[in-house]
């Protein structure tokens, strides 16, 4: 029998699971994250599979693994492994493993507080705030973000025609806002979301197919944004994000965050310096703030960051023996 142990720091961010793999990740060669990336996903997408599904993950589970960064100005590099494949940014799943790494002393920052990490999307830098051995907070400063499209008519089965924005966050969303033939968030069940999301993003997906301007290995609809007014006092706005097949982001979702900021500046709804509360499905806020206008192939665009907290819930090593005929996971 061969087996292949994975240690493992399992965290969640505002409710949403990261799985920090520790030891037994793949040695991947010395090039930037974003071609580290490619040659996880074409040579080791197993691993992946084997811990985000079930019987080792579920429907919903990402995680991340820590890499020595190839740039001279990052400390680390961080590559986010989901059950929708490898996400060239996550924002949830930065905050939960900063604050596993800080906390279990995976890394030794070079100043107390601040991290610069070297993210498939670009350079992400990371302020925390550590009170003993626990990190209460911490923020990101995302890629910039930009608007790529808006008002964009969509016919789909079951919700008829409407209208969506297509935002980019370090992902690429397509944001539903309340309408006439879409309500709003009060009245979808989790199980319209698992079932309209899809649809929504492959008519999105059909009529944009999006490509970064400035890097072409970013592509595609992979989120769909549902948004709402809040529930909670001082939160700005709520949100229900779909991903993967069959996920729903506990969490606010960091780029889904950042691709709304986008949205909301572009459409002269939010202006540069705002902060943004936004809630999540279960109630969960993240504080989030639009810090400069940049550029984007020419576009308008912010950059935004994003603060949240995480808490770690264990350590799990998990086995993946080549005798267990359900060694890579399996979705139904
Ligand atoms: O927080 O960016 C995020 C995220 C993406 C998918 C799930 N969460």
């Amino acid at each position: 029998m061969t087996r292949q142990t994975f240690f493992c720091i399992d965290a969640h961010t505002c409710g949403n699971p990261v799985r920090i793999v520790v030891g037994g990740g793949p040695l991947l060669p010395n090039v930037p994250m974003a071609e580290k990336r490619e040659i996880f996903l074409r040579d080791y997408d197993w691993v992946r599979r084997a811990l985000m599904f079930e019987p080792r993950g579920h429907d919903g589970m990402s995680g991340a693994i820590l890499y020595p960064s190839s740039r001279d100005d990052c400390d680390v590099g961080i590559l986010f492994i989901e059950v929708s494949g490898c996400l060239p940014m996550c924002g949830h799943g930065t905050i939960g493993t900063v604050t596993a790494a800080i906390e279990e002393g995976l890394v030794v920052p070079r100043h107390e507080g601040k991290l610069s990490l070297e993210a498939p999307a670009g350079k992400i830098e990371v302020e925390y705030v550590r009170s003993c051995e626990y990190v209460e907070h911490v923020r990101l400063f995302n890629v910039a973000s930009y608007l790529h499209a808006q008002d964009v008519d969509l016919d789909v089965p079951g919700l008829g025609s409407i209208k969506i924005d297509l935002s980019y966050g370090g992902n690429y969303y397509a944001i539903v806002e309340p309408q006439v033939n879409w309500p709003g968030l009060d009245g979808m069940s989790a199980t319209d979301i698992l079932r309209l999301s899809p649809l929504v993003r492959t008519a999105a997906e059909a009529k944009l197919a999006p490509v970064h301007p400035e890097n072409s290995r970013i592509r595609g609809v992979s989120h769909v944004m549902w948004t709402d007014k809040p529930r909670l006092e001082g939160a700005h706005a709520r949100n229900a994000v779909f991903y993967g097949d069959k996920a729903i982001d506990r969490s606010p979702c960091g780029t889904g965050s950042s691709a709304r900021m986008a949205q909301l500046v572009a459409r002269g709804r939010m202006n540069i310096g705002d902060t943004f509360v936004h809630e999540s499905i279960i109630g969960t806020t993240f504080d989030c703030r639009v810090e400069e206008e940049t550029q984007v192939g020419g576009k308008k665009a912010i950059k935004p960051s994003v603060a949240g907290w995480a808490r770690v819930i264990g350590h799990n090593t998990i086995f993946v023996s080549n005798c267990d005929p359900l060694a890579h996971g399996f979705q139904i």
